[in-house]
């Protein structure tokens, strides 16, 4: 496993030299300057791996190459953004970087309604609250159909914590609901997410996913000859947001992933903070069936409540087992050496991080503070090289 590191480029407070006394070897960026649908140049692709590999360090995955809009929606002439993608991959496999992560999310990528949650030792963390969430979707947004999608404890809760609210508890709903993309991405008030829900309105699952399916066909011929590998991220959380068809959230969709297209090129990256805050999720399992077809992971842990809520925990804290995660990963880079494969030691950061010490006091994106980060790589550090020691 090699340990790797989030890196946002220029947008990042935190430097790579910083980042090298992590112990981190890797750094996982991407062009996030890039507007979505545009072809990456080979020259400042160049350029940004010339400066990570100045630092001490290797860029060894992109996260992410991300989809248009368009893609996922299915609308026009796509010709042309398939060609950027397919461009896009040729630029990056012929400056060496060879995996790719990407997304199948509508609209919207991570979602949470808390970026400053606090956790009980000190610090604060990321939390997903169905009360909040309902309150948003019914009170402040308005969206047919919403009620129908939560228990009634839930809308009633929505209701009071709407009705409790100031403009400021709103204003920061909103804006943590739309944190999740980093970078040169849209973001939404309320009236302008309303008119980006509409061009999504009569599209159901199976249309995202015939959509998806195309996607594959067009690109991954072309990832299959420069020898890349794309691993899609799952959906976070799990579930449909905002009526959004969502359509990598659990064992049976991943499965379906699979199989659309059966190559080596078409694979996963394992999330364990994504997955495993889908109720019914088994990290582990899902870990175990598609082993041989993840390039790419991130552990995190995740504590559930009932009620659909779900906050970020310390890494070897909340409901996924790490230390299994640890094993079915160390074995399957075992199997790929017996195998004969090249992509023998598996990239993996920790994901997220609790805003920990003097984490409050510097700006970094929403989860990707310094010092809790460090914490979370040390103790998967920690997991990693105990459970290869037992199992050599
Ligand atoms: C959140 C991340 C996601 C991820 C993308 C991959 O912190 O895990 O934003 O990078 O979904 O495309």
């Amino acid at each position: 496993m090699q340990e790797s590191w989030r890196w946002y480029g220029d947008l990042d407070t935190i430097s790579l030299p910083e980042i090298r006394q992590t112990g981190a070897t890797g750094i996982v960026t991407a062009l996030h300057e890039i507007p979505y649908g545009q072809v990456w140049p080979r020259d400042t692709i160049a350029q940004r791996r010339d400066r990570i590999r100045a630092a001490g360090m290797e860029w060894v995955v992109c996260e992410s190459l991300p989809l248009h809009e368009d893609i996922k929606r299915g609308t026009g002439d796509l010709t042309h953004l398939f060609a950027a993608y397919r461009q896009s991959l040729a630029n990056m496999a012929a400056e060496g970087i060879h995996t790719i992560c990407y997304n199948f999310m509508p609209l919207i990528d991570w979602t949470r309604t808390d970026l400053t949650a606090p956790v009980s030792g000190g610090g604060s963390c990321l939390r997903f609250e169905a009360t909040k969430m309902a309150a948003f979707e019914l009170h402040m947004l308005g969206r047919q159909g919403a009620a129908d999608e939560y228990p009634p404890d839930v809308l009633e809760n929505a209701a009071q914590w709407f009705a409790a609210s100031t403009q400021a508890d709103r204003d920061a709903l909103l804006n943590a609901i739309m944190c999740g993309l980093p970078g040169a991405y849209d973001r939404y008030d309320i009236d302008s997410l309303r008119g980006a829900l509409a061009t999504y309105d009569g599209l159901t699952k199976s249309d995202i996913r015939a959509n998806y399916q195309r996607f594959l066909d067009e690109v991954i011929p072309t990832a299959d000859e420069l020898g890349m590998r794309l691993c899609v991220h799952p959906d976070d959380p799990p579930r449909d947001i905002l009526g959004l068809p969502r359509i990598v959230s659990n064992a049976d969709d991943i499965d379906w992933v699979m199989a659309a297209y059966a190559s080596p090129a078409n694979g996963l990256t394992l999330c364990t903070g994504s997955l495993g805050a889908g109720p019914g999720n088994d990290p582990v399992a899902i870990a175990e069936t598609h082993a041989s077809r993840i390039h790419f992971v991130h552990l995190r842990n995740v504590r559930k409540d009932p009620d659909g809520s779900f906050e970020e925990a310390a890494h070897l804290d909340g409901d996924t087992d790490m230390t299994g995660i640890a094993r079915v990963l160390l074995a399957e880079e075992k199997r790929r050496v017996a195998e004969g494969r090249t992509d023998t030691t598996l990239p993996w950061r920790p994901d997220h991080g609790h805003a920990l010490l003097s984490d409050a006091d510097r700006q970094s994106f929403p989860g990707y503070p310094l010092i809790g980060r460090m914490r979370g790589l040390a103790e998967l550090r920690g997991v990693l090289h105990a459970v290869q020691a037992m199992t050599s």
